[in-house]
């Protein structure tokens, strides 16, 4: 058509051919497409991975074509948008996740069926995106999903990490750490957009310039990086609406370093720019211990910088001033890792829009929310006044102006406690000057939010109590959910479609209040024996994976008891090891009769130690050296075994958590903010054992306590217990299992050492031996239900069925009315 005469708008829809179509033949087609264009493989021969590549850019091309069109109606409507900021994102896989967001599964399958290949086959190629830590990183996945599905304009940003969280491997029962270079085999889920960048300033000094007769500062970087960014598309369930998670990498600036340059070192020159690159390299592990590292600052004002410029380019695209901001802008700082950017929006209002301070700091008060996740006060970050001025000297001064303004307002609040605002400052004085990064973030945010209501209430009463007394109605909570379409639809497809067939519907899986109607078929003995027959499936798939990873068989008639997590002191690991060494004691001391009355239990403990954690550490290799001595007794057997799973993640968790009868959440009271994984177990239909900490007591409400295995003391209780923690002596059976640890009954008696004194009577912080008695007789509880099929299965369909307050889109419904004030913005079908 040479000869075309129209708009190059006519041109483009003459020649667009609608969307693209999802029937087995197109996507077939589609895929073969990308075997030869993208991945350039001969169509005749191409292996599973690669299979896997073709497939994954077809589905990518379907996220991109509603990708475009969710931003151009966001874009034409301008209504209010969220931006998620967060420095961890836990996705884990996205080709399983995205066709069934996009409700291609079945005819992917049956595209690749035709051509001899297996859709789950292909799904496993995948690596996981593990740029994060836990809990935290997989709510914000979680939640990206829900804003998605639920047609909230919202936009997440982070940091593109070319490490992520770093891959456990096991050698000889120790933990060994080996680096996750998850981008080493291409990522189809990610869109490179080499022209939207920004530069980065670090260090320099500040000086003071007269802009229209007024006096304004003038930041001199010392070095400047430049932030690209990548955007990975989020797609909704039963919706075209699919939103982004942009993630900034740094690459060298066109300025950058600009000496060598000119001295005419040229290969210097090009070895120092590349070292710009190293801010967005690693992700930094959990254990809660760099403060004051100046990488780890340089990447938060890295990916705040990059995200702020990114946000106020879009606002004034539309927008001639800054009135409508608070209207249009609502920023969400997901704990204090991305709190600097209330300074840098402080920043760039004063020095580079040349606002006044009120006008500036009115609305920098206006639009910025915070959530915390922790419990524990010296779990909040500080940052060295020193580094501070270093990397960031300009951001040094306005936030002693913020607090300057603070105490002010402060003073006329509460008269002159100086007490009391020397503990709420910012700024925290002492041999070494810090910034207490919480406090900034609460005073600049105009809500705080906790993730459960146990967690809100120590918030109030232990954490943030000043600040609670000067603002009460600031503080919020949202309890924490998890999306039901990764926990449910994507890795337990039997009890999804078992739950779709006996609810009549799916809508479920958009709106979960649904699934409360499972509640009136939980006494159905055909209900019962299907439900029984898809945890046996799932146990099956599990039981096949524990024998390829550790070779240990297992015996599907047991009941599987997980605790797969972080490994932490206070999730107390310990206390289940311990309890399983208490059994296998039992068993070893039965008589042969009364072995035939022992319910079989299956052990499974996963979760990554901190690198530096040595006590953590110490407990993974304990694990193992308990499960060398059991799994290889004779007179034990299939009664018990205990099987540690290495380098648990988001894809592991997707094979365990649906093959689980039991699961426990035993942190000690009042340590674990909310806790997120017991919602996943709670959805599967796995049983709950756990201490009525974080998320826990609501869990109770819902299920009812008759349904699930609570035990140990209560919040509450906790402080005294402490108290007299060297006082009381522990009871006997826990201090024979130490004994046994303790005298080298599973070898390593040295290396056991310390760890065995960090619970010995007196020392025992986490009072392991305090709730052991009652641990055991919620064991026994356990054990006592399971034997009855007909009420195991009841109280597990209950689970399920009352999951659904723990569903992510329940939480994010309640952040977009009471905190964000956003409405959706849907796409028209
Ligand atoms: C990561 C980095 C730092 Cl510097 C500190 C903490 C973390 C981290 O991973 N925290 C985390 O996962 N916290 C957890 O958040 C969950 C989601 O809110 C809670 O459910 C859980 O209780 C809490 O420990």
């Amino acid at each position: 058509k040479a000869g075309f005469s129209g708009t190059k708008n006519e041109r483009m829809f003459e020649l667009m051919d609608g969307f693209l179509k999802n029937d087995p033949v197109s996507l077939q087609k589609d895929i073969l497409h990308h075997v030869e264009y993208t991945v350039a493989r001969s169509r005749f021969s191409f292996d599973d991975f690669e299979a896997y590549q073709a497939l994954s850019h077809s589905v990518r091309d379907r996220l991109i074509e509603r990708w475009h069109d969710t931003q151009q109606h966001f874009k034409k409507k301008d209504p209010k948008r969220l931006y998620f900021l967060s420095l961890e994102f836990l996705m884990g896989r996205s080709l399983s996740n995205s066709v069934i967001n996009l409700g291609i599964k079945d005819q992917c399958a049956e595209a690749l069926s035709q051509l001899g290949f297996e859709y789950e086959v292909l799904a496993e190629q995948e690596g996981d995106a593990a740029l994060g830590n836990g809990g935290l990183a997989r709510l914000s996945a979680c939640q990206m999903d829900s804003l998605a599905t639920l047609d909230f304009p919202a936009w997440g940003y982070g940091l593109r990490y070319q490490y992520g969280l770093f891959r456990q491997i096991i050698i000889d029962g120790f933990q060994h750490e080996q680096p996750d270079y998850w981008l080493n085999f291409g990522n189809p889920w990610e869109i490179e957009r080499v022209h939207v960048s920004y530069p980065v300033k670090f260090y320099g000094t500040v000086k003071e310039e007269i802009v229209n007769g007024k006096t304004s500062k003038v930041w001199i970087p010392g070095e400047t990086v430049e932030a690209v960014a990548y955007d990975n598309p989020i797609p909704g369930y039963g919706t075209r609406n699919t939103i982004n998670l942009r993630l900034w990498a740094a690459k060298p600036s066109e300025g950058h370093d600009i000496e060598s340059y000119n001295t005419g070192d040229y290969i210097n020159n090009i070895v120092n720019r590349q070292k710009a690159e190293i801010i967005s390299n690693v992700l930094y592990p959990d254990d809660r211990s760099y403060q004051g590292k100046e990488l780890r600052l340089k990447q938060q004002y890295f990916f705040v910088s990059a995200s702020l410029q990114d946000i106020i380019r879009r606002f004034k695209d539309v927008h001639g001033n800054f009135d409508e901001f608070p209207n249009k802008v609502a920023l969400q700082l997901n704990d204090t890792h991305p709190s600097i950017s209330v300074v840098e929006l402080m920043r760039i209002l004063l020095d580079e829009e040349h606002l006044g301070w009120k006008k500036a700091w009115n609305i920098v008060r206006q639009v910025f929310t915070f959530t915390t996740h922790t419990v524990l006060p010296q779990a909040l970050e500080k940052v060295p006044v020193d580094l501070f001025e270093s990397v960031l000297p300009r951001h040094l001064e306005i936030i002693y102006d913020i607090n300057f303004a603070f105490m002010e307002e402060l003073k006329k609040k509460i008269g002159q406690d100086y007490v009391r605002m020397s503990r709420m400052s910012i700024v925290e004085e002492g041999a070494v000057k810090n910034i207490r990064v919480a406090n900034l973030s609460v005073v600049c945010s105009h809500t705080v939010n906790g993730v459960s209501r146990a967690h809100s209430e120590l918030l109030k009463t232990r954490v943030f109590t000043d600040f609670y007394e000067l603002w009460p109605a600031k503080f919020q909570y949202k309890t924490n959910g998890v999306t039901q379409r990764r926990w449910i639809v994507v890795s337990n497809p039997s009890l999804c479609a078992l739950i779709s067939k006996w609810l009549g519907t799916d809508s479920w899986i958009r709106n979960v209040d649904y699934l409360t109607r499972l509640k009136e078929h939980a006494s159905n003995p055909d209900l019962q024996h299907e439900w029984r027959m898809v945890k046996k499936i799932n146990k099956m798939r599990l039981a096949e994976y524990i024998e390829t990873m550790s070779g240990v068989k297992v015996s599907l008639d047991a009941m599987f008891d997980v605790q797969v997590k972080r490994i932490h002191e206070y999730k107390r690991q310990l206390l289940n090891i311990l309890g399983v060494i208490h059994r296998y004691d039992c068993i070893k001391n039965m008589e042969e009769s009364d072995r035939r009355k022992v319910v079989p239990r299956v052990c499974i403990i996963g979760g990554k130690a901190p690198p530096g954690y040595e006590i953590a550490k110490k407990i993974i290799k304990l694990c193992h050296a308990v499960a060398e001595t059991i799994n290889n007794d004779e007179d034990v057997g299939d009664l018990l075994k205990l099987v540690f799973i290495p380098d648990y993640n988001v894809s592991v968790a997707e094979l365990v958590i649906p093959g689980s009868d039991l699961s426990q959440h035993i942190s000690t009271a009042g340590h674990e903010a909310s806790g997120t994984g017991s919602m996943k177990f709670l959805m599967n239909g796995c049983l709950l054992l756990a201490t009525p900490d974080g998320s826990t007591n609501e869990i109770i409400e819902e299920i009812g306590a008759e349904n699930m295995f609570i035990f140990g003391a209560k919040i509450n209780e906790v402080p005294a217990l402490r108290e007299q923690e060297s006082t009381v002596k522990s009871p006997i059976q826990f201090a024979r299992v130490v004994r046994m640890v303790k005298d080298g009954y599973f070898g390593y008696k040295d290396y056991f050492k310390s760890l065995c004194d960090s619970i010995e009577n007196g020392k025992d912080f986490y009072l392991l031996g305090s709730d052991f008695t009652s641990y055991l007789e919620a064991q026994e509880a356990a054990d006592v239900a399971y034997v009855d099929k007909e009420k195991w299965s009841k109280m597990s369909i209950l689970c399920t069925a009352g999951s659904g307050r723990f569903s992510s889109d329940r939480t994010i419904e309640d952040y977009a009315e009471k905190t964000w004030g956003i409405q959706p913005c849907k796409l028209p079908s």
